[in-house]
């Protein structure tokens, strides 16, 4: 039986991609996508995800606007790492997919109560405004949701602070709440994703496809690689987002350690970390866990499969 998810996100370069691993691999059915503002602005987060949709042949599930700001700061965005539009790079493509007219806080809440309890894994791969609302919204979802599998945060590094991760820094109360409810939380954070280089040999790979999302992705790439020389001094790459869909997909691409996780709130120069208490073994009544090790091959043969089941998709 695939899992089902709810992709929560805010495309985003690295979103699209875990969009697209979402819809190709054969362990997963997505069976929503919300968007949040993050990377960009909610309207422009959406168009994105729309148009993801549209390139790469996504049909007959719900596409859902959320969250337009965080839950008490000032909104950020990341234009520096994604651009203008959100998704700099590709050709702009009109979308033909059409948008959900309900909250993604209630489509959420829904999709997770009409699922039986243990059926549906959230998997966010933004900021976790509409993951919080939700819980206090409908408190029952907690339990009904198998597990949050979350892009964000990191127990060592940091990206847009030296200790905390965009994600989780730009709606640390969101954070907060989604961490300290009693459900089950991976965190895949900047310690796991900075493993995801997108490599000359992974552009290959993705260049062997040669189908237009995979085109897609190539421009998608190109931007990224750009964007992240420029601003973090990288060689190449960290595609973060699709590192959380892979865990859903195939646990065995990435070693875990149980630990506690506390969002740091009140900060002055560590606003948005994730306090991970790695001292020795975790509590018997630990419920959060943090990705160490990613198997890089195992991790990009599964995208490379996701765009080859994909295939061809009229524009
Ligand atoms: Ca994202």
């Amino acid at each position: 039986m695939p899992r089902k998810i709810i992709l929560d996100c805010d495309p985003g370069h690295d979103d699209a991609v875990a969009m697209i691993l979402a819809h190709g691999n054969p362990e997963i059915e997505l069976v929503a996508i919300t968007t949040v503002a993050g990377n960009q602005t909610l309207e422009k987060v959406t168009t994105n995800a729309l148009s993801v949709a549209t390139v790469i042949g996504l049909t007959g599930i719900p596409i859902a606007k959320g969250c337009d700001r965080p839950l008490v700061r000032q909104q950020e965005v990341a234009e520096s790492v994604h651009g203008e539009s959100g998704m700099e790079g590709p050709r702009q493509r009109p979308a033909t997919t059409e948008l959900d007219p309900r909250h993604a806080v209630d489509v959420i809440i829904e999709t997770v109560m009409a699922h039986e309890p243990g059926e549906i894994t959230i998997v966010p791969t933004g900021a976790l405004t509409n993951i919080a609302l939700a819980a206090r919204k409908e408190p029952a979802i907690v339990d009904r949701v198998r597990e949050v599998v979350l892009m964000g945060g990191g127990f060592h590094e940091g990206n847009w602070s030296p200790v905390a991760e965009f994600n989780i820094k730009i709606d640390p109360e969101a954070a907060h709440i989604v961490f300290s409810e009693p459900w089950p939380v991976t965190m895949v954070g900047l310690d796991l994703t900075h493993q995801a280089l997108a490599t000359p040999e992974v552009v290959e790979q993705v260049k062997a496809v040669g189908t237009t999302p995979g085109e897609f992705v190539l421009d998608l790439f190109e931007f990224f690689t750009e964007a992240y020389r420029d601003n973090q001094g990288f060689d190449y790459p960290p595609v973060h987002d699709p590192c959380a869909v892979a865990y859903v997909a195939d646990p065995t691409v990435m070693t875990v350690r149980k630990a506690p996780v506390d969002i740091e709130l009140t900060g002055t120069l560590t606003l948005g970390m994730t306090v991970t208490d790695l001292r020795g073994p975790a509590p018997d009544d630990c419920h959060t866990q943090v990705a160490v090790e990613l198997d890089r091959d195992k991790f990009w043969g599964l995208v490379v499969d996701a765009l080859r089941r994909i295939g061809e998709v009229e524009s």
